[in-house]
């Protein structure tokens, strides 16, 4: 028996192997893992839906590239040895960069793969394209595109709030009132991309909701505000919070409390934005009444929220989530103008805190170093798209798209390839993702499990989980690294994306470029080295590499717990500019105003969102759909667990829903309903709850997209995903960020025989190839 440590997006892990298996995953420093993955870690590592061997579609297979790309999801498969599989990857790669170019080529392969800084999916597969002439990118992350975007033109970038992000700590000890728009999700707090070393979040919740702070949460679900945090909750209708903080600010205006001395010194546009506000430019004064209108609260509510921003310190806390909509640059762009006008950013405990509890390490009190990756080299090909434009691209090649000023013209793509993401996941209106995904010639996937992302491959390639393969689990975002060490050997034919890429690299003529003659243990040693010299540089020390991986673990020393984010700023705005092109927070943004776009104008501004509750939509789709991220699993990876499973209703993901809401349709707790608008169709089990407010429904993303009739082009989701009823739309022309958020549904009981989820089988097989 021997116990050696892991480490995962969720978790550090002491691991108990005995005759090659792991029989037990125990939490490696902290007990507080309030979303223990440990089971569905160890239940999935042989499960079904393992891909255990390389398969090739039967059609592409027959056919060759190109053939029957409407079949993707739906065809067998045909298993092949590592050979075979290889040759055709690499021949494709060499007949598309031959025949169309490298621009034919999209792997810009977004999604979050495993922990640990070598096997590294995007890494590994951008590192190859580089190397192999290129390949279309994507720009951005679903997480928080649009924030990416608006961010630089008003104030700073969003790394800089992620990595000076006010800390637990801080807040404890400093904010008086905290306004939480989105609130502060506990289950996103346990997972980091990276690793987490202690979970750190629970701990100072239930602090800070032991001391004198007042916690608002502005959310239409209850539990986006931890019960630790003993907080208010005040609903409100999703995608308004730009009209709610309108009319916070007119009554900040209006009754002189706005802190125009720092609007001076800090600011531009402030003259610019007040007329709007006040309605001498439109008509229409932003007050609590006119917001009342459109945010579903009473005006009193309104009036009392406005009250508690003269408590003192206050802190304005945006989730990420709140960008994830319609126009989602808005309230970002107006969440800052709001602690503009309440003069306290850069001081401790007040201002803006942007993505506080949306993973572990914003917020975490712990010390940050830039760890060193795996370069990957410079790509040839400049082409690329916003992320979420993906769709738009396969099916419009030599179309153009608006973002940020300029326009970018779609590659005719040929060829797609993905490591480490799951688009069937990921990605909104799945039906139409299907359309533009049975256009290229070629799709290869590199995958784990037999999820949807594979069924829609022609070329599968297997691969291990981080308990197949020695590597490094470390993130800026936490003090601790981990070593991860190969628990047992790879499961079935499963090789490390690595060793796949290096197969493909050999046929292709540059395998020694690509390894650097290096084997794993060699890049680990390469990876710790240089970031040893980086931790110098910072004041860290780390122990040799042989000393960490014999610990198992290592914690960095302790860092500033009171970050000040802007403090340089505001004590002293003359030599510590913002890379604003004032300068200064841009109310008023020339630069956007210069782009013309009719959506987005030179300041914060209301229009209604292309679907939610106040519009006329509601008549036929009267539910606003949130598909928030799971608590269960971490997006759509270990859905086949036990963790995930065990929340199912009667198979299906669960859906939250109201009372009131139910009862008007003659649902009950437990049932099995069909979830519908113009875009598609899902099944899932209702769960019902009051604390997501009337007229909200709560759809976590994930479930394994199973669609009910993969053959045709709008089949019913069988499982839950989300996805099938999203829209495929960018926030605005700046960003073109995905608007999960904004959604309108209809529910109704599903009568009749239910099919059975199958989402976790096998696909079929139509034999096997040497
Ligand atoms: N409706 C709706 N949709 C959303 C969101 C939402 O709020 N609502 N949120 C969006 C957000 S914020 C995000 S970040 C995305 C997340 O989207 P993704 O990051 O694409 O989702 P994951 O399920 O994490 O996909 C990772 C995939 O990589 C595989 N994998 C894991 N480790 C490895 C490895 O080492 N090698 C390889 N080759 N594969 C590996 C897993 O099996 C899994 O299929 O979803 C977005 N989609
Ligand atoms: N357990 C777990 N944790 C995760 C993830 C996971 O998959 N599982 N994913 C991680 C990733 S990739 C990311 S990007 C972060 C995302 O972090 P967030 O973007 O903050 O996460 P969400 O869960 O989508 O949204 C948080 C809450 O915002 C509320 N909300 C939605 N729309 C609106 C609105 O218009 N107005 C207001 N006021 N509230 C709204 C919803 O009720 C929702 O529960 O989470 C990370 N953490
Ligand atoms: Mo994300």
């Amino acid at each position: 028996m021997s116990e050696l440590t892991t480490a995962n997006h969720w978790g550090s892990y002491r691991a108990i192997v005995r005759d090659g298996n792991v029989q037990e995953l125990k939490p490696l420093l902290d007990a507080d893992d309030v979303s223990d993955m440990s089971a569905s870690i160890l239940d999935t590592l042989d499960c079904p839906a393992r891909i255990k061997r390389p398969a090739i579609r039967k059609s592409w297979l027959e056919g060759g590239p190109g053939t029957a790309g409407h079949l993707r999801g739906a065809d067998p498969f045909v298993e092949v040895d590592w050979d075979t599989a290889l040759d055709f990857f690499a021949g494709e790669v060499d007949r598309i960069r031959k025949d169309f170019g490298n621009e034919a080529i999209f792997a810009g392969s977004y999604g979050w793969a495993s922990a640990g800084r070598f096997h590294h999916a995007q890494s590994q597969i951008h590192r190859f394209y580089n190397m192999a002439g290129g390949y279309v990118k994507s720009v951005n992350a679903y997480s928080y595109a649009a924030a990416e975007v608006i961010l630089p033109h008003v104030i700073t970038n969003l790394r800089h709030t992620m990595v000076q992000a006010p800390s637990w700590h801080e807040i404890a000890e400093h904010t008086d009132v905290m306004l939480a728009f989105g609130g502060l999700p506990l289950k996103n707090a346990q997972i980091q991309n990276g690793g987490v070393g202690i979970h750190t979040a629970r701990d100072w919740m239930s602090k800070m909701g032991q001391g004198s702070g007042r916690f608002i949460g502005i959310s239409p679900v209850r539990d986006d505000m931890a019960a630790e945090l003993g907080a208010e909750w005040v609903p409100i209708r999703p995608n308004t919070d730009l009209a709610l903080m309108l009319a916070l600010a007119y009554c900040l205006e209006t009754t002189g409390r706005a802190d125009h001395a720092f609007l001076e010194r800090y600011c531009t546009g402030y003259d610019t934005f007040r007329p709007y506000l006040l309605g001498e430019t439109d008509g229409i004064p932003k007050s609590p009444a006119w917001a009342a209108e459109i945010t579903g609260m009473s005006v009193d509510t309104i009036n009392d929220l406005a009250q508690a921003l003269s408590g003192g310190r206050v802190m304005i806390s945006l989730s990420w989530s709140l960008q994830r909509s319609d126009r989602g640059e808005q309230p970002y762009w107006m969440g800052v103008v709001l602690a503009a006008m309440l003069g306290q950013i850069g001081l401790p405990g007040g201002g803006i805190a942007i993505g506080l509890a949306a993973e572990h390490g914003n917020g975490n009190p712990e010390t940050q170093l830039r760890w060193a990756a795996v370069p990957t080299g410079r790509n040839p090909v400049d082409a690329f798209i916003p992320v979420a434009r993906i769709a738009d691209m396969l099916l419009n090649p030599g179309g153009t798209c608006d973002y940020n000023g300029r326009t970018i013209t779609y590659p005719d793509i040929k060829m797609v390839h993905w490591a480490g993401g799951n688009p069937f996941h990921h990605h909104q209106d799945l039906n139409r993702l299907r359309q533009a995904w049975a256009k290229p010639d070629t799709v290869v996937v590199q995958e784990i499990f037999w999820n949807p992302i594979a069924r829609h491959a022609d070329i599968v390639l297997p691969v291990t989980t981080p308990l197949e393969r020695n590597d490094i689990a470390v993130t800026q975002m936490d003090a601790w690294a981990v070593a991860m060490k190969k628990l047992i050997e790879p499961v079935g034919e499963a090789r490390n994306d690595h060793d796949i890429l290096r197969g493909a690299a050999a046929r292709l003529g540059f395998e020694d470029a690509f390894t650097e003659g290096r084997g794993e243990e060699d890049w680990l040693r390469d990876i710790w080295d240089r970031s040893r010299q980086e931790a110098g540089r910072v004041g860290q020390e780390l122990p040799s590499f042989d000393e960490f991986w014999e610990k198992g673990s290592h914690k960095l020393s302790g860092g500033p717990h009171i970050r000040r984010f802007l403090g340089e700023f505001r004590d002293d705005p003359d030599r510590n500019r913002l890379k604003t092109p004032s300068g200064k927070i841009e109310i008023y943004s020339e630069t956007i105003a210069g782009f013309g776009y009719e959506e987005i104008a030179g300041h914060p501004t209301w229009q209604a969102p292309y679907e939610w509750l106040g519009g006329e939509t509601t008549a036929t789709y009267p539910l606003h759909l949130i598909s928030n991220q799971p608590k269960s699993r971490l997006h759509s990876q270990l859905d086949a667990g036990a963790g995930s499973r065990r929340t199912k209703i009667g198979g299906r993901e669960p859906m939250r829903m109201n009372p009131a809401d139910a009862a008007k349709r003659g649902i009950s707790d437990g049932d099995v309903v069909r979830v519908y608008n113009d875009r598609g169709a899902c099944l899932a089990g209702v769960a019902l709850d009051d604390g997501v407010m009337p007229g909200v429904v709560q759809l976590a993303t994930g479930a394994w997209y199973d669609p009910d009739a993969p053959d045709q082009p709008d089949s019913l989701d069988r499982h839950g995903n989300p996805n099938v009823l999203t829209a495929d739309r960018g926030t605005s022309r700046l960003a073109q960020g995905p608007s999960a958020h904004t959604c309108l549904v209809e529910v109704a009981p599903a009568n009749g025989a239910v099919p059975s989820v199958r989402a976790f089988d096998p696909p079929d097989f139509a034999g096997s190839r040497a």
